[in-house]
């Protein structure tokens, strides 16, 4: 029944499109992860169950929303790169950060089992999201180098901080030990306590993960997908349609600041063009 009594109330909903022309970035972050990664044992300083478990999920929002065109993870958090022209939801804000959020996060519940076989999961973890809208490369670039910067900074950090109260010092005093240091004084630490060549860490905790597809997503609708495709379902789509799901998505554990990364994948920032 259309034009009920009640239909006036939609006009209270207040429309959030992301400025046109801009990257739309979401970036979903674990809420109060302190405590839900000590309550699940994850290693310190780096647990690679979780870490992977996070990459996992993302390749699941990924593979829902194909206008993604890079992702980019650390710690407790992931970053999503809406290609500028996007359509999906008619770029409505709110609908993109939930719906990446929400997907993001059950994927996290569903794939628990696979990473920690032995670690139940105790309660349901929740993430935060947020949109910002980069109206240059150059910006969005940057965001990403700053967000890379942040894993570097703390996986220092923590690497030092770890090594110290695995070695005996109590927590208090390996964070005294650490406070005004700069970061030359972080890796002459670790190489003379503990041996430890900060730049031969895996690139997994020094760099975080960057998600790309292999290539630009020239068939992309703006329409969003389900993420399995079961036999009978793959029966029923057509050509096309497989082309854009199978889109491989790979993972790189490498530099995003210098411009390598970007002259290596180009259709990363020209999808537009
Ligand atoms: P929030 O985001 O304001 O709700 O609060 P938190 O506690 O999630 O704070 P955040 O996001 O700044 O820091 C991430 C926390 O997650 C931090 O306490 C360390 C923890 N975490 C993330 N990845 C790992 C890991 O691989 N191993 C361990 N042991 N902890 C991790
Ligand atoms: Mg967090
Ligand atoms: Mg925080
Ligand atoms: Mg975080
Ligand atoms: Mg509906």
């Amino acid at each position: 029944m259309a034009n009920s009594h009640y239909e006036y109330v939609k006009k209270f909903e207040i429309s959030d499109p992301c400025l046109l022309n801009c990257w739309p970035v979401v970036r979903i972050d674990g809420k109060n992860f302190h405590k839900f990664s000590k309550l699940h044992k994850f290693k310190k300083p780096n647990d690679d169950r979780a870490l992977n478990l996070m990459t996992k999920s993302a390749e699941s929002v990924m593979n829902m929303c194909h206008d993604i065109v890079v992702s980019y993870g650390q710690s407790d958090e992931y970053s999503f790169v809406f290609k500028k022209s996007t359509a999906t939801y008619n770029r409505r804000a709110s609908k993109l950060s939930s719906v990446v959020v929400s997907q993001f996060s059950s994927a996290y519940v569903f794939h628990w089992k696979d990473f920690f076989p032995d670690q139940e999961l105790l309660y349901p973890p929740a993430f935060d999201s947020r949109v910002i809208l980069y109206p240059s490369d150059k910006n969005m670039r940057d965001y990403l180098s700053w967000r890379q910067v942040d894993c570097h900074i703390n996986n220092l950090y923590n690497t030092c901080f770890w090594s110290l109260v695995h070695s005996g010092m109590t927590p208090f005093t390996a964070q005294d030990e650490l406070k005004g240091t700069l970061a030359s004084d972080k890796n002459e630490i670790l190489f003379s306590k503990f041996g430890i060549n900060y730049n031969n860490l895996p690139q997994l905790y020094r760099k975080g993960t960057v998600l790309i597809r292999e290539k630009a997503d020239v068939n992309s609708s703006g329409n969003d997908d389900e993420e399995p495709i079961s036999e009978a379902m793959d029966a029923d789509l057509n050509d096309s349609k497989k082309r854009k799901l199978r889109k491989p998505i790979t993972a790189l554990n490498t530099d995003v600041i210098g411009d390598e990364f970007w002259k290596k994948h180009p259709h990363v920032l020209n999808t537009d063009r």
